[in-house]
């Protein structure tokens, strides 16, 4: 009986299946590297403690409503004067607890603590410290809405004193990784080490995040524009104008979920251009620049965008405070480029 060589036979539908399951989140992060070195078995850990993070906070989410103190809010207001929502606070804590005794991150900032926490705590000497905003657009929590986790990991400065965490004050241009889980349909995590944005999906079956789309490019321009236009008499006069503009305009149509994640991810996909501009009483907008605005800027970026406050690139914007806003317009370089043509009259 005569074999034909592996090379000669395509791969059956089960070789295939299998190849795309054994792609898990921390081999593609090993791979990205290109190398076994030190530096990048602790970026694939670090992937798998954030997964994992990820994970328990898909499984509290898709179990809100069956399980006690997963919906409603904590009473507490947090370091924003936010109200603090019980999975806000579930989500903080499941990625102090994926990430403690690690001794992968020495440093976690989160839009939940006013100060950072050092994991361990009597960490000495900061490897990577990581930024959470934990649970984005949390008030679809209790609508069964969409929301999701964004993250950023930073090499603290040397030299640089760590009083007030100034070490940690850097542009996003400086990012050594960033990301987001989505927590729709299905959990998705996206993230980028600089080397193009490739987004992984939950398969529950496996308890691994698969990966399900490589090198995503954004498209040159979109018909979605995103913004919370309750806001339209507070917005200045160039604001204004860009949504007059688009009300006027063929082909664009508006898309808004109230959750950062939800919004951007369907403009890394499909295009268009997702704003949350400053008002007059808050001129600096919502957002916050290190763990909402800069790493979702590092995606756009990486996948042919473009991030900008109206007046300059969200990665050169160098941080005075690390939980400091900034306004935000994201998207297809098309459509932001609209944007920034109504902004200059
Ligand atoms: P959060 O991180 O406290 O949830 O706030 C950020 C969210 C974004 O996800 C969303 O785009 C925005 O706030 C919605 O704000 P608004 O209700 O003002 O439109
Ligand atoms: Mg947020």
């Amino acid at each position: 009986m005569v074999l034909s060589s592996p090379s000669t036979v395509l791969p059956s539908s089960t070789e295939r299946e299998i190849s795309r399951d054994v792609l898990t989140l921390s081999r593609h992060v090993l791979q990205q590297f290109e190398s076994f070195t030190a530096e990048a078995q602790d970026f694939s850990a670090l992937f798998s403690r954030i997964a994992l993070a990820g994970k328990m906070i898909a499984r509290r989410l898709g179990r809100s409503g069956l399980v006690e103190d997963a919906l409603g809010v904590t009473g507490s207001v947090n370091v924003q004067g936010e109200e603090q929502q019980q999975m806000d606070d579930y989500a903080n804590r499941a990625f102090i607890r994926a990430l403690e005794q690690t001794g992968l991150v020495c440093r976690l900032v989160s839009e939940e603590m006013k100060t950072p926490i050092r994991l361990p705590e009597n960490c000495s000497l900061s490897r990577l410290a990581l930024l959470i905003d934990p649970l984005d657009g949390s008030s679809n929590i209790d609508a069964n809405l969409t929301v999701g986790s964004i993250f950023s990991v930073l090499r603290p400065r040397e030299n640089c004193p760590e009083t007030n965490n100034e070490d940690l004050l850097q542009p996003g241009r400086q990012q050594l990784a960033a990301g987001y889980i989505l927590y729709g349909p299905s959990t998705q995590l996206v993230y980028s080490i600089g080397k193009g944005v490739h987004s992984f999906t939950l398969d529950p079956s496996l308890g691994e995040f698969v990966l399900c789309q490589s090198c995503i490019r954004t498209p040159e321009r979109g018909s979605v524009y995103s913004l919370n236009e309750g806001y339209f008499c507070q917005w200045s006069e160039g604001i204004q104008s860009f949504v007059r503009y688009v009300h006027r305009r063929d082909g664009y149509t508006s898309r808004y979920s109230g959750a950062l994640v939800a919004d951007f991810h369907r403009i890394l996909m499909q295009g268009g251009v997702y704003l949350y501009p400053g008002t007059q009483k808050k001129p600096e907008g919502k957002l916050r620049l290190m763990y909402e605005a800069a790493p979702l800027a590092f995606l756009a970026e990486q996948a042919g965008g473009m991030a900008t406050t109206g007046t300059e690139s969200i990665l050169d914007i160098f941080p005075q405070s690390l939980h400091q806003r900034v306004p935000l317009i994201i998207g297809s370089r098309e459509n932001v480029a609209e944007v920034l043509h109504c902004l200059k009259g």
